[in-house]
């Protein structure tokens, strides 16, 4: 497998870390896409990392439904979200608030880093960045309740939720360095870095900016 982007994109690392934990191997295509966005223009019209090509040369998009193939390539039995019931709904939401943290410092991250100071709308800096707050917030309390071992919404091993939680702390604490994470979020901070020590996490390590 080759996945197209870079590790700074919290939805490759995602996959990335994904695909480590479940010992899928892959090569990275290290691409930053608005330095060279005609090589990922090839793969996807859309022209956005990550993109996954399968074995079989077949092209996946958009993080959620790479993630999902993975999951079913990976089997029941190992799939880092639950196929079905209760379970799925806890690590589907949590996720949701992971990848919608990422989303949120984005968004915060490229206003500043794609309009000149003049027309920066500080304002929706601020409202991007405060959902950022609140979805750690939340994160941080569900770290708390897992205790020093545990995973957050209770699953016996490390599950999507998790891996989203972590990539989402470490990208902010990258492009939004003005939240505190480690005073704000202890729990959520001590989780990150209980994740990020795993093989997985640190075989998909953040570029050098
Ligand atoms: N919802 C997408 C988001 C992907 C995304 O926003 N990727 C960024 C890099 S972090 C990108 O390619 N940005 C270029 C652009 O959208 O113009 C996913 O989960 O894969």
């Amino acid at each position: 497998m080759k996945l197209i982007g870079n590790y700074l994109s919290p939805y490759a690392r995602r996959v990335a870390v994904s695909l480590n934990t479940l010992g899928m191997p892959f090569v990275l295509e290290q691409v930053f896409v608005f330095k060279d966005p005609e090589r990922v223009r090839k793969h996807n019209p859309l022209v956005r990392v990550p993109t996954l090509i399968l074995d079989d040369g077949e092209t996946l998009i958009e993080s959620y439904a790479i993630l999902d193939a993975i999951d079913e390539l990976a089997g029941a039995e190992r799939r880092l979200t639950p196929a079905a019931g209760a379970e799925r709904r806890r690590v589907m939401k949590l996720t949701a608030i992971g990848v919608g943290a990422m989303e949120k410092a984005q968004w915060a991250f490229y206003e500043g880093r794609f309009h000149p100071p003049e027309k920066v709308h500080v304002p929706w800096v601020e409202h991007n960045d405060n959902q950022v707050l609140g979805a750690f917030a939340f994160l941080d309390q569900q770290a708390r309740e897992a205790g020093d071992n545990g995973w957050l919404v209770g699953t016996e091993t490390m599950s999507q939720a998790d891996i989203g939680a972590a990539v989402a702390c470490t990208f902010a604490g990258a492009v939004r360095p003005g939240i505190d994470i480690a005073t704000a979020y202890p729990y959520l901070a001590d989780f990150t870095a209980r994740c990020e020590a795993l093989e997985a996490f640190r075989r998909a390590p953040l570029p050098e900016t």
